[in-house]
């Protein structure tokens, strides 16, 4: 099961079930409590929960993430760093002072994790994510993002990209949110699988594409096989002494990273796909 957040014609935010490629409109006046895509997945039977909530008298109509919204509600996004040995590498060739950070932080018990976006700074599919004006090096990170209860369970999956100004952060570790936190520096979407609907772990496959005027510049993949740690350890240690009144959304890390003569520029489309999840397309703007 798969769900997302539209816009209405007449402009308030929907939930909606996608199913077969067709969105069901959620009624959420149905069940008291339940006024969000978040207080969904946070309830105690989500597919429950989810079949209460159809609304069969509305009609569907076919699903285009075009006009998908950010599947968002007031969480904080939160991402984890080098937990793939290709983010490794790359933040050691980037960072010649503080090369063996990375190195000691891809081991350590300890993982790196990092707050990445409020709300407000996290665009929905084919919004405008963006390179900040001082930044001569940027490209997006693909990455699984989970969806993670307010009592620290994870509820559902998604795709996000954790763009990153490369010369900031390896100009100095301590620059690090100023290279991922800013106006639209985070994309998410377009849906949340639910976590009975998820493929097996070797099977989830990360792929993306960069278009410049139509032309493939870069395209690479990677598989959940090759993170170095559990989404269950990110979760335990991300929920240690703190607390998530409306849930978080927690990116897992990038084991794609373009090669390091490659920046993104105006105009350029990233397409992020994650076997299970769908397909999640940006225009740099
Ligand atoms: O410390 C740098 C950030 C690492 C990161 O964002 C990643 O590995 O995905
Ligand atoms: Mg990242």
């Amino acid at each position: 099961m798969q769900l997302c957040k539209l816009r209405d014609e007449i402009g308030h935010s929907k939930v909606g079930l996608v199913r077969n490629s067709q969105v069901f409109t959620l009624n959420l006046d149905r069940l008291p409590g339940i006024r969000s895509l978040s207080d969904i997945l946070y309830s105690a039977e989500p597919m429950r929960t989810i079949q209460t909530l159809v609304d069969d008298r509305l009609t569907t109509f076919p699903f285009e993430s075009r006009h998908a919204l950010p599947p968002v509600d007031q969480q904080e996004v939160w991402a984890a760093g080098v937990t793939y040995k290709r983010s490794k590498q790359a933040r050691e060739s980037e960072s010649a002072g503080a090369a063996t950070f990375y190195d000691k932080v891809y081991t350590a018990q300890r993982p790196e994790l990092f707050l990445k976006a409020t709300a407000e700074r996290v665009v929905g599919p084919w919004s405008h994510v963006r390179v900040r004006q001082d930044s001569r090096w940027t490209v997006p990170e693909p990455e699984l993002a989970v969806f993670i209860s307010p009592q620290l369970k994870i509820v559902g999956y998604s795709i996000g990209n954790d763009m990153s100004a490369r010369d900031i952060e390896g100009e100095n570790p301590l620059y690090l949110p100023q290279a991922k936190i800013y106006m639209q520096s985070c994309a998410l979407g377009p849906v949340v699988t639910l976590p009975e609907s998820m493929p097996a772990t070797d099977l989830q496959r990360i792929d993306m594409k960069i278009e410049r005027k139509d032309k493939l510049v870069f395209h690479g993949q990677t598989f959940r096989t090759e993170m170095a740690r559990t989404l269950e350890s990110l979760v335990e240690w991300l929920g240690r002494d703190n607390s998530f009144p409306h849930g978080a959304v927690l990116l897992t890390g990038t084991g794609i990273v373009p090669p390091d003569d490659f920046t993104l520029a105006m105009g350029d489309k990233i397409t992020i796909e994650i076997t299970g999840v769908g397909k999640l397309v940006n225009v740099v703007g």
